[in-house]
């Protein structure tokens, strides 16, 4: 009886994996700037039943799932020979979140894990959770993760929410095994931080959010930059605030920096996050900028307004009205792959050109800050399309 409970389950759960990870992706025609798809490309059904299950029908009779994922969501991205590779943040059942490899053929399907969950060394402070790792191949040879290491605040022992956020840094030649490196030292707290992939001034630069708590940013006022001498021992001493948040804007609570830019003729393409509140919470959407080559901290393009918001179903989730985004891939034939994760839930694809987003970025119009700016910036468009269009 329970044997045959056992050998239906195995069977259903077992098909019902093959059929998601195999689900194919079509592209959905959408503003000019990018495409959504239209299937997330990586969900908590993703992950393989070897890591969910017990496969021992002596000790798992009814093939019940033992150790389930909540969540499957903002990803570091690399291409790895041909192979588009995600260091996915998986969140279990536990609310303990961990990193795991997914790798795609394509880039905007076929998505599979591979391997193990990665086993990140600790320092000598455990943390109790990390998160969201940004990949950056740096020039000096090799790929560095900067992740979110959350650990309890013990200055605050009788409060179970008082939690400290730090940069975790970890580097690899495989993805797979880790070298873990002191955390990077800093005033603040430190969440979103980012290592750029050239030297700067022979030092390593980094991209910073510094926040006065684990979920204010407080004084820190936006996307920082900051130079370090030493990456196995890497400390802030100098932070400049490069990408301020701003009244009224889509960033007026907070922003952060995504994956590292890409390096294009015209400057550095940026991805980012940015965060403003509204009467149902939080709503996190995504932009661009861009930054001068030879001074990556000086912007020289700031299109206005948000890049991306949450659609359809992207708005529900874990936490609802939330895009995030810390992993894209730049390709050889200047394509683009943007990995972003909707209402910390699951992950999709979005797909453009550097072209075309360095066009997005120069040729729209900066955020004026008043409603009688953002009316002119329409006038001046209706204005100059009647001058065209002959009217
Ligand atoms: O829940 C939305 C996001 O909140 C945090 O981002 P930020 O520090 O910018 O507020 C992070 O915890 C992120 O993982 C999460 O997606």
């Amino acid at each position: 009886m329970t044997d045959s409970v056992y050998s239906r389950r195995r069977a259903l759960v077992e098909e019902r994996y093959e059929r998601h990870v195999a689900l194919k992706n079509s592209p959905i025609e959408g503003n000019g700037i990018f495409e959504r798809y239209t299937n997330p490309i990586i969900t908590a059904e993703s992950i393989p039943p070897t890591w969910r299950y017990d496969y021992n029908p002596q000790t798992n009779p009814y093939f019940m799932e033992r150790l389930g994922v909540n969540a499957t969501l903002n990803s570091g991205a690399i291409k790895w020979g041909d192979k588009y590779v995600l260091m996915v943040r998986v969140e279990g059942m536990d609310r303990k979140s961990f990193f795991a490899l997914a790798e795609s053929p394509n880039g905007i399907d076929n998505f599979r894990f591979v391997g193990r969950p990665i086993t990140m060394p600790d320092t000598d402070v455990p943390g109790t959770n990390v998160y969201d790792m940004r990949l950056t191949r740096h020039e000096d040879g090799w790929i560095y993760g900067l992740f979110c290491v959350e650990r309890h605040d013990d200055s605050k022992p009788g409060d179970l929410s008082a939690a400290t956020a730090a940069c975790g840094i970890a580097r690899t030649h495989d993805l797979v095994n880790w070298e873990r490196l002191p955390d990077l030292v800093s005033r603040s707290q430190q969440r979103n931080v980012v290592l750029h992939p050239e030297f700067f001034n022979g030092k390593y630069a980094l991209y910073t959010r510094p926040q006065d708590g684990f979920i204010d940013t407080g004084s820190g006022g936006g996307i920082g930059w900051a130079l370090v001498d030493d990456i196995t021992h890497a400390v802030v001493t100098e932070e400049t605030i490069i990408d301020p948040r701003y009244y009224h804007t889509i960033k007026e609570v907070k922003n952060g920096e995504g994956p590292h830019p890409i390096k294009t003729s015209r400057g550095w393409l940026h991805l980012a996050h940015g965060v403003r509140g509204c009467a149902s919470g939080l709503r996190y959407v995504l932009y661009l900028y861009m930054t001068a080559l030879d001074e990556p901290w000086r912007a020289i393009a700031t299109p206005g307004g948000y890049f991306m918001a949450p659609v359809g179903e992207e708005y529900v989730g874990d936490v609802m009205n939330v895009l995030f985004s810390n992993g894209w891939i730049a390709d050889e034939d200047g394509r683009v792959f943007i990995y972003y994760a909707s209402s910390d839930t699951r992950m999709h694809v979005a797909t453009s050109t550097v072209d075309r987003l360095v066009d997005y970025c120069f040729g729209t119009p900066v955020d004026g800050l008043f409603t009688g700016e953002s009316v002119r910036a329409i006038n001046r468009l209706i204005d100059s399309n009647e001058a065209y269009l002959g009217k």
